[in-house]
């Protein structure tokens, strides 16, 4: 029997590594992409369609699902899980993210951030121990820490000051929800900006505090791929290799590759989804923008090479001429390819770092996503 929280590295190629995170809802097998389900639904699909694309794990967001429903309405009908009807695992991020991507107007402290909501304008606190709180309502199987996601081009001395906090509120965060105390995992959120010191001083502190998981915040802010992959390469050999390690918000399938290449285990990012709903789609050949004329009377599948639904069953033409039309079937149609292209090469690059050809896999992806 495992219990929530184990996690065993079955095999390595380099730094990738093949492993299982034990949860309350299950098993997943990393490295892992999560699907962005925001509002406690991936949009545009049914939790059937993402078990049918082997989704292993969503993430939900504290911030929308506080502001509505409600963490207490959502807790009331027994949690996030049965609520939704999505019966695998869920992880929650914090909500400071959200706080501070999509807010102008807050206000920070060491005790917590004040914020307005993004639907009526009404004002709202977290604080560390509150952003636990929420996340305990909605029953998620790995909780975020409340952190501070410095903003791209932070001077050293903000970032330092910004780290130190975010250390300070990870503890307040732990101390409110001691391991063992439920069957929840929690994970810290290494920060410190671009500035490599500030990286490893913020491991060192968030390492003390005993979390089952630690992921790197405070990427793909607005810098530019080399500046993002120098902090990658940097810091994620350094964190705990016994426990699991989550890039936060990243990114596209070759930021992806080079995550895993630097031994991140789980991802996320809304981008598979998101740009499915404005018509880029990612296929094995790069990406495809299916909006454009030349698909107009083009009867070939998507992609060959894939077995999703989409592909498997309508032409280029024809979801060209969905996405032209606004029809609410391009979403659907569309989310379904993109994100079973995401887990398809999850999937590929978990039997890759089994058989030690990693490396060669990346380089496929690399030729075929090679800027143009
Ligand atoms: N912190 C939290 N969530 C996040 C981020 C972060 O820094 C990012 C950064 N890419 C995405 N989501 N809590
Ligand atoms: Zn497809």
């Amino acid at each position: 029997m495992s219990t929530p929280g184990d996690f065993k590295v079955h095999a390595t190629d380099g730094e990738a590594r093949r492993a299982t995170l034990s949860t309350a809802h299950g098993e997943i097998q990393t490295p892992i992409f999560m699907p962005v389900g925001t509002q406690g639904t991936v949009k545009s699909l049914t939790p059937l369609d993402l078990e049918e694309m082997d989704a292993q794990i969503i993430l939900g967001n504290t911030y929308h699902l506080y502001l509505r429903p409600g963490d207490d309405l959502v807790a009331r009908r027994g949690g996030l899980h049965k609520f939704a009807n999505w019966k695998r695992p869920i992880l929650t991020d914090s909500g400071g993210f959200q706080v501070f991507s999509l807010q102008e107007i807050r206000k920070l402290t060491e005790e917590g951030v004040e914020f307005r909501s993004y639907i009526d304008g009404s004002k709202h606190f977290f604080s560390p121990e509150k952003a636990i709180d929420i996340q305990k309502n909605l029953g998620s199987d790995i909780m975020m820490v409340l952190d501070e996601c410095v903003g791209y081009g932070e001077d050293k001395d903000y970032t330092n000051k910004s780290l130190e906090m975010t250390t300070r509120w990870a503890k307040r965060c732990r101390e409110h929800y001691p391991k063992g105390s439920g069957d929840q995992l929690m994970f810290g959120i290494v920060q410190g900006g671009f500035f490599k010191d500030l990286r490893e001083k913020s491991l060192e502190q968030l390492r003390k505090i005993d979390f089952e998981g630690f992921a790197i915040g405070g990427l793909s802010v607005g810098e530019s791929t080399e500046e993002m992959y120098d902090i990658l390469h940097h810091i994620a050999p350094l964190m705990p290799k016994e426990k699991p390690r989550y890039l936060m918000g990243v990114g596209t399938p070759l930021d992806i590759l080079e995550g895993v290449a630097s031994g991140v285990d789980m991802f996320d990012c809304v981008l598979p989804s998101r740009n499915a709903r404005n018509g880029t789609l990612f296929t094995s050949q790069g990406k495809v923008n299916i909006k454009r004329a030349e698909y107009a009377e083009d009867d070939s599948p998507l992609d060959p090479e894939c077995g999703c639904y989409t592909c498997r069953n309508f032409t280029k033409a024809y979801l060209r001429h969905l996405y032209q039309a606004k029809e609410l079937l391009s979403y659907r149609l569309n989310t379904y390819h993109n994100l079973y292209f995401y887990l398809d090469m999850m999937k590929q690059v978990r039997a890759a770092i089994e058989n030690g050809t990693f490396q060669e896999l990346k380089q496929r992806y690399e030729a075929a996503y090679a800027p143009k």
